[in-house]
C-alpha cells in the first residue's frame, strides 16, 4: 500500500494520551496495509538513551536523537510514530529543522495538567508531588505547548476512538495515505 512517509510527532505532558493514540493509531494503519513503526520510552529510552536522565540537557539529546532515528526511518519508508513529551519548543523545531516541511506532522497532544495528574496512570505526579521525583514536567519542570502544531488533539474532551479518527483524518486529507 502507498503512502507518503513522515513522523507524526506526539508531543504533551505525561498521561496526556500520547502513547495510546500512538498504538491506536498503529493499528488502524496496519489494517489498511501501511508500514509504521512507534518510537516510545520503551524502545529508546530503554536502549539508545538508556544514558540519559531528565535534566534539561538530557531532555534536548534525547529529542535530537530521536529526530535523527526518525529521520531514518522515513528514508526506510515507513510511517514513524513518536511518543515523547518533547517539553521543549526549540528541541521540537530543530527536529522540524532535519527534515522536509511535509515529513514532519507535529501533533499536539492536549490535556490540561489537572486531568493528567487525575489519570496518574503510573502514580507519578503523586511522587512528584511528594518530592519523590525532581524535576517532573508539569509539576517543576516546563511543558512548552506548540504555537503552530499541524494538529491539536484535545483528549479530555475526545475518545480515544475520536482522537485517533481525527489523525486519520489528517493524513487522509492532506495525501498521506
Ligand atoms: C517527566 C518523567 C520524568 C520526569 C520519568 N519528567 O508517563 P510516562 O512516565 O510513561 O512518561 C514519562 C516519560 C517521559 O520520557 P520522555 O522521553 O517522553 O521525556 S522527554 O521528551 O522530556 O525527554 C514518565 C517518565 O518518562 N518520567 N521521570 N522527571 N517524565
Amino acid at each position: 500500500n502507498k503512502h507518503k512517509s513522515a513522523v507524526l510527532w506526539f508531543t504533551g505532558l505525561s498521561g496526556s494520551g500520547k502513547s495510546t493514540l500512538t498504538v491506536e493509531l498503529e493499528r488502524k494503519l496496519y489494517q489498511l496495509g501501511i508500514y509504521t513503526y512507534r518510537l516510545d520510552g520503551d524502545n529508546i529510552r530503554h536502549g539508545l538513551n538508556k544514558n540519559l536522565g531528565f535534566s534539561p540537557e538530557d531532555r534536548t539529546e534525547n529529542i535530537r536523537r530521536i529526530g535523527e532515528v526518525s529521520k531514518l526511518f522515513i528514508d526506510a519508508g515507513i510511517l514513524t510514530l513518536t511518543a515523547f513529551i518533547s517539553p521543549y519548543r526549540e528541541d521540537r523545531n530543530l527536529v522540524r529543522a532535519l527534515l522536509p516541511s511535509n515529513e514532519f506532522i507535529e501533533i499536539y497532544v492536549k490535556c490540561s495538567l489537572e486531568a493528567c495528574e487525575e489519570r496518574d496512570p503510573k502514580g507519578l505526579y503523586k511522587k512528584a508531588r511528594a518530592g519523590e521525583i525532581a524535576g517532573f514536567t508539569g509539576v517543576d519542570a516546563p511543558y512548552e505547548a506548540p504555537i503552530a502544531p499541524e494538529l491539536t488533539i484535545d483528549t479530555e474532551k475526545l475518545s480515544v476512538e475520536e482522537a485517533t479518527q481525527q489523525v486519520m483524518n489528517y493524513l487522509l486529507e492532506n495525501e498521506y495515505l
